[in-house]
């Protein structure tokens, strides 16, 4: 039995926030053994919005991972309708959040799940069996997490801020509502547990608005420091801008320098090795200096094989250090 375990426990941790992350978690599951790769995805971003709880950045992976994604926007479903939306406006109703007719069905879908008592992980497992994945999804926590973006316009949940807002209040700060109740999922935390683990990458995700959530769970950072694995964190900012989304914006806003080296201080004394883009390869030093091993290498994923070659890098170098 404790050997079946084992053989069921991934070599591979990807931790991913959306649309970012989701690219390099692709590239990964080309390259890994199904059995051999877990994908934990953020859920601050989470929300109930016409009654239907959206979990985005799970939806995201699952999308992404089963090659149904928009690769145009990096979020919802490729070939969708939009009659929904279109009905909803002649109503009157809230337009600001674009559920597609096809992706609606995901959220009533795993609306009704949840209201019957499956957790979040349940459903998304579940999903990605039926959408034909074989790389296991697990949300960070089943419990109650979500991000709270204090800004210059007043408190507004994830959503709020990004999509309604699009970003462009200030951040003042930032919180985890439910992070102090919130308990890794199981499978994580038997996965780190686990000897069969080698590596845990931080995809290249926003580490304020995507990872930080995930970190906030109770005594994730610890589980993850004391797995024995080695942790690899990939840029998400290349010469001095985010590749996609607000972190750029956000890391100013909170007084940080935007720059690879501000994101891999942010992660230090967690992670062992740090992915800087090949434009920012004079950053490297700076890095080493905090203790953590670099790999320069090209970061901008543009295609499959894109996501692919940083995939093979980044495990190779986790392994090697
Ligand atoms: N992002 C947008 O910019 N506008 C939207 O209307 C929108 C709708 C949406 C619906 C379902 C879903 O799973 C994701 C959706 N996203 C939308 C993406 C999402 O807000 C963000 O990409 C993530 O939360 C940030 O990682």
């Amino acid at each position: 039995m404790e050997n079946e375990k084992q053989n069921n426990s991934p070599k591979f941790i990807a931790v991913s926030g959306g649309v970012g992350g989701a690219k390099l978690a692709l590239g990964l599951e080309k390259i890994i053994q199904s059995e051999d790769l877990m994908v934990i995805g953020n859920v601050g971003d989470d929300f109930r919005h016409f009654g239907l709880h959206i979990s985005p950045d799970i939806d995201t992976l699952l999308y992404t991972l089963s090659g149904k994604s928009d690769i145009e926007k990096g979020w919802g479903l490729a070939n969708e309708t939009w009659e929904f939306m279109s009905a909803m406006k002649e109503l009157g109703g809230d337009i600001w959040f674009q559920l597609g007719d096809r992706d609606l069905a995901t959220h009533v879908e795993r609306t009704r799940r949840l209201q019957h008592g499956e957790s979040l992980s349940e459903i998304t497992d579940y999903f990605r069996r039926t959408f034909g994945i074989g790389a296991t999804i697990i949300p960070a926590t089943d419990d109650q997490l979500r991000t709270i973006v204090e800004t210059d316009i007043g408190v507004l949940n994830f959503q709020e801020y990004f999509v309604r807002e699009r970003c462009n209040p200030r951040i003042q700060n930032l919180h985890f509502q439910g992070s102090e109740s919130a308990y890794p999922q199981k499978e994580l935390t038997k996965a780190l547990g686990s000897t069969e683990l080698q590596s845990i990458i931080f995809c290249p995700s926003n580490p304020l608005l995507s990872i930080d959530p995930i970190l906030s769970i109770q005594g994730l950072k610890k589980a993850f420091a004391e797995s024995g694995a080695k942790i690899v964190a990939v840029t998400p900012i290349v010469g001095g801008d985010a590749i996609k989304g607000p972190a750029a914006k956000n890391l100013r806003e909170l007084g940080y320098p935007v720059s690879a080296t501000t994101v891999a201080k942010h992660y230090q004394g967690l992670i062992h090795g740090f992915v800087l883009d090949k434009r920012d390869r004079e950053e490297a030093k700076q890095i080493e200096k905090l203790g953590i091993s670099v790999l320069v290498a090209e970061t901008i994923m543009n295609d499959l094989e894109t996501k692919i070659q940083l995939a093979e890098k980044t495990l190779q170098f986790a392994n090697s250090i």
